[in-house]
């Protein structure tokens, strides 16, 4: 029998999008490499959700790898529908771990618990839920949306029906036929879930706080010769996409909405409405994320939108949002979902005018009735960004844990690493593009740029980088001042942390673009790592 190993170059957390990248490029270095996995397959958020209707919100055709991870792939995989459903997502990450072979180095079921830097070893030294294993490097490809969020509803425990938080739905079928099934929560996983579930269930209770504004998904088939044409010419659109503000190869007009006359501005809603997606906001005008009457044409439109479809009167004004600017909340993409409430088997239930009290026995008691439930469905959302870092028991120099260093908000800079944590690198951490842009072309990103500083460390023999506390300072300004500069902190959302309470509040993304933050992070690498410590150690144990 041989001793399992214990010590490895780098210990990846993670097997999604991010996990598998890096292993490939970090198997590219000749490093030798453990990924950790807590799910049961690789997959990551696509492992985990799959709720009914669960789909991708970007494009399938841009919601991919590059040719940076495979050209083989990129030509050979062809997406079936525009937006791709969870199944065919996972169905694409089993075919990349196996066509690359990188199971071999994926460990599933198994959760990292705690890591602590050894000072005196200058290594990591990693807690999983069956072993201790040591890493000159560890990295985070934990996702941005991976610690689910239930809030602490009273009554919870008396509750004799099924429940399920859609960040964690069970493995085997939920049948959820005839049943009477509550929904809590319209965010984007709620509008994919109630057009999906009413067709199944008897009667579909929505609970909303607060109504968003859901764009038109326009989802359909993707066409061979439109597949084609895509992969005739992918090097030029992952070129566009990582020069974009968004990592999606659209959106680089400049336009007011204000600057042209209010039928030339419904003309181009009319169009972006009917392209689809978030094409309704990046391909219509620029000003709509900063300037608040640009930003009201949008939201009225949509207000528009929601009335023509919903019939009844009352519960379309119910659902037409009033009390943020549209796209300061992250807009869902809908499918159907304006259409469900046509149906005599969908009701709405406003909670702002009855929030609620307790769950019961038989379902969930708001002030003003009880509504009697088999199932509820909780689509309440995730400890976003921080959430699945600080969920780990995560320990730098000196024992500092990284949830007290970051108890006032994320310190990092770029978002890939923190000061006092020396060797740890974060795949789409807080205060990078992350879920502000299209992930695949922001891990792809950070994938590179680490691997790049992993080959730039060994061959000047450096043994740890850190950032100082002037870059991590002037990072987090930066962040805060571009962030300002948006209508984004006007909004109650999980972008600024108001969905967790007590979290602090601040835009927990870099909203100065993916094709910007590239040539930042570039720059850093060409001044020679600026801003970041780099230390040789005279004791570097294997
Ligand atoms: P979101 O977008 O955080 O949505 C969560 C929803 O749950 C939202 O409508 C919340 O209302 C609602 N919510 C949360 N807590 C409660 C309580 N206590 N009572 C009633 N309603 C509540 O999560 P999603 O899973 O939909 O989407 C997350 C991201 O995944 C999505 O943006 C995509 O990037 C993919 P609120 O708006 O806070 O009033």
């Amino acid at each position: 029998m041989t001793t399992p190993q214990t010590a490895f170059d780098a210990v990846v957390v993670g097997a999604g999008f991010a996990g598998l990248y890096m292993l490939h490029r970090l198997r590219g270095l000749g490093l030798s490499a453990r990924v950790y996995e807590a799910g049961g397959d690789v997959g990551g958020t696509w492992y985990w959700n799959r709720y009914p209707g669960a789909r991708c919100d970007s494009e399938s055709i841009y919601y991919s790898f590059s040719e940076r991870l495979s050209e083989a792939i990129l030509q050979e995989w062809t997406w079936s529908e525009r937006y791709a459903a969870q199944p065919e997502i996972l169905r694409y990450l089993h075919h990349v771990a196996d066509t690359l072979d990188l199971r071999r180095d994926i460990q599933c079921n198994t959760r990292v618990r705690a890591a602590a830097y050894d000072e005196a070893r200058n290594r990591w030294a990693i807690t999983t839920d069956d072993a201790v294993v040591t890493a000159t490097y560890l990295i985070t490809a934990v996702g941005c949306l991976s610690a689910e969020h239930l809030p602490p509803f009273e009554g919870i425990a008396m509750f004799q029906g099924q429940w399920y938080h859609t960040g964690r739905w069970p493995h085997e079928a939920v049948d959820l036929t005839g049943q009477r099934v509550a929904v809590i929560g319209t965010g984007a996983t709620a509008v994919q879930v109630v057009p999906e579930v009413a067709t199944q269930a008897a009667q579909v209770y929505v609970f909303q706080r607060t109504a968003n504004y859901d764009l038109a998904g326009q989802n359909r088939p993707l066409d061979p010769a439109y597949i084609r044409a895509v992969k005739a010419k992918y090097k030029e659109i992952w070129a566009t996409a990582r020069a974009s503000a968004f990592g999606l190869p659209y959106g680089v007009l400049d336009r007011s909405a204000l600057a042209v006359s209010p039928e030339e501005r419904q003309r181009i809603y009319e169009e972006g409405w009917a392209v689809g997606g978030f094409h309704f906001l990046f391909d219509t005008f620029s000003d709509l994320l900063f300037d608040k009457e640009a930003n009201a044409t949008a939201a009225e439109f949509v207000r528009a939108k929601i009335r023509a479809t919903v019939h009844d009167a009352d519960v379309a004004e119910l659902l037409a949002p009033k009390d943020h600017p549209i796209s300061t909340k992250r807009p869902p993409l809908e499918h159907g979902y304006y259409e469900a409430f046509n149906r005599d088997n969908v009701t709405l239930v406003d909670l702002r005018r009855a929030p609620i009290q307790t769950l019961t026995a038989h379902g969930i008691r708001t002030v003003d009735r009880e509504y009697a439930v088999d199932s509820i469905i909780f689509a309440t959302g995730f400890d976003a960004m921080t959430g699945s870092l600080t969920r780990m028991d995560i320990r730098g120099r000196g024992g500092l844990a990284l949830k007290e260093k970051w108890a006032a908000g994320p310190r990092t800079y770029l978002g890939v690493a923190t000061r006092g944590f020396p060797n740890l690198f974060m795949i789409t951490g807080p205060q990078s593009p992350s879920v502000l842009s299209n992930m695949p072309v922001s891990i792809e990103q950070h994938g590179d740029w680490i691997a790049d500083c992993l080959s730039y460390l060994r061959a000047h023999g450096v043994t740890s980088i850190e950032p100082t506390l002037d870059a991590e300072n002037g990072w987090g300004a930066h962040v805060a001042e571009v962030a300002a500069a948006t209508l984004l902190p006007l909004a109650d959302s999980w972008w600024v942390g108001a969905n967790i309470p007590g979290k602090p509040r601040q835009l927990y993304a870099y909203i100065g673009g993916v094709g910007p933050y590239r040539t930042r992070c570039d720059e850093v690498v060409a001044n020679g790592y600026e801003g970041f410590a780099l230390v040789v150690h005279s004791m570097c144990a294997p």
